[in-house]
């Protein structure tokens, strides 16, 4: 087993997971404050790291490191990230994180479509509404962006509730069970799509992929729900389309800069739902089987799943 450095704001939690998963492991942890002060004699001999994000400088305290575990699926902030060598393997987890991004997805879509807020403002009113109904969805196309194992797990959701779903992947290719058109298609799809999910890693292609250009091409029916990444949408041109009627409703887990600043005018629009990036959480239970069978692999010294591309940029 390889020594195995964390370094994670919640490192007790991780290193308690992982050593009683895997109890041959040699395993301590660091809150990301602490990294510096930690013990440089045993990560001199560490070959392997997890993560989410380490201090400037940190890496050169870990001459051996071979191998970084991220703590989460995207790996944007890690792939050009100027202090990991070239030699240093990058991997993603993504754990649940497709289960519970269906969840969300369907969640906030459903809330709209089953109309709650207006049932329960009736409610509230002892006003039976009988005209009130729910929205049908079914035949509806839903546009997902980004089709890995999390996103074909929101298609297959929405799939059951009755939406059409088409997957945008970076080239269209043929799928077995969803069309899958290019990303650069895109626009000509949104004219008939009711919702646009962003579920994709950031890279160069994907970022500002929503912006005026694209949007010029919605409609007051369309909902946009993201839980990729902030930097995928181009604030400004949002505003702009929710208020000129080419997007109906935006539902945002992801924000440019994290946490949102108080002065954000996407906290007080009426179109939009905003939630605090909690989509996907990144619990030690659900991560631990990935980890674990990158870990046994390392140590069997078998190659390991979910290696990042880093020219690709996931
Ligand atoms: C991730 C996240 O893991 O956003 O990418 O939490």
């Amino acid at each position: 087993m390889p020594k195995l450095a964390v370094i994670h704001h919640r490192h007790e939690d991780w290193v308690a997971a992982l050593s009683e998963a895997e109890p041959r492991l040699e395993i301590r942890g660091w809150h990301p404050r602490e990294a510096m002060a930690a013990d440089p004699d045993w990560l001199a001999q560490a070959e392997a790291l997890f993560t989410w994000r380490f201090p400037e400088g940190f890496l050169a305290r870990m001459p051996k490191l071979h191998w970084i575990q991220n703590g989460g699926a995207g790996v944007d902030h890690l792939v050009h990230h100027p202090e990991i060598g070239p030699e240093v393997l990058i991997t993603r987890a993504d754990g649940q994180f497709g289960l519970w991004m269906a969840r969300y997805v369907c969640g906030h879509l459903l809330a709209e479509a089953q109309r709650l807020n207006a049932c329960h403002a009736a409610q509230l009113e002892s006003r039976w509404e009988g005209k009130l109904l729910p929205e049908d969805l079914s035949g509806q196309i839903a546009l997902v962006v980004g089709f890995g194992r999390i996103g074909r797990q929101i298609g297959r959701a929405l799939r059951e509730l009755g939406l059409e779903v088409h997957g945008i992947v970076r080239t269209a290719r043929s799928d077995d069970e969803f069309p899958l058109h290019g990303l650069a298609d895109l626009s000509q799809h949104l004219p008939s799509a009711r919702l646009l999910v962003l579920c994709a890693p950031l890279t160069e292609a994907t970022r500002g992929m929503v912006d005026a250009r694209l949007l010029s091409q919605g409609h007051p029916g369309l909902t946009l729900i993201n839980v990729g990444r902030g930097d995928q949408v181009v604030e400004p041109d949002l505003l702009d389309a929710l208020d000129e009627g080419r997007l109906g409703r935006a539902v945002l887990d992801v924000f440019s800069v994290e946490p949102l600043a108080a002065e954000s005018p996407l906290w007080r629009h009426p179109k939009i739902t905003l939630t605090p990036h909690h989509s996907g959480p990144s619990t030690p239970r659900a991560m631990i089987p990935d980890l674990l069978d990158n870990l046994r692999r390392y140590a069997e010294g078998r190659s390991l799943v979910e290696t990042v591309d880093r020219v690709r940029g996931y």
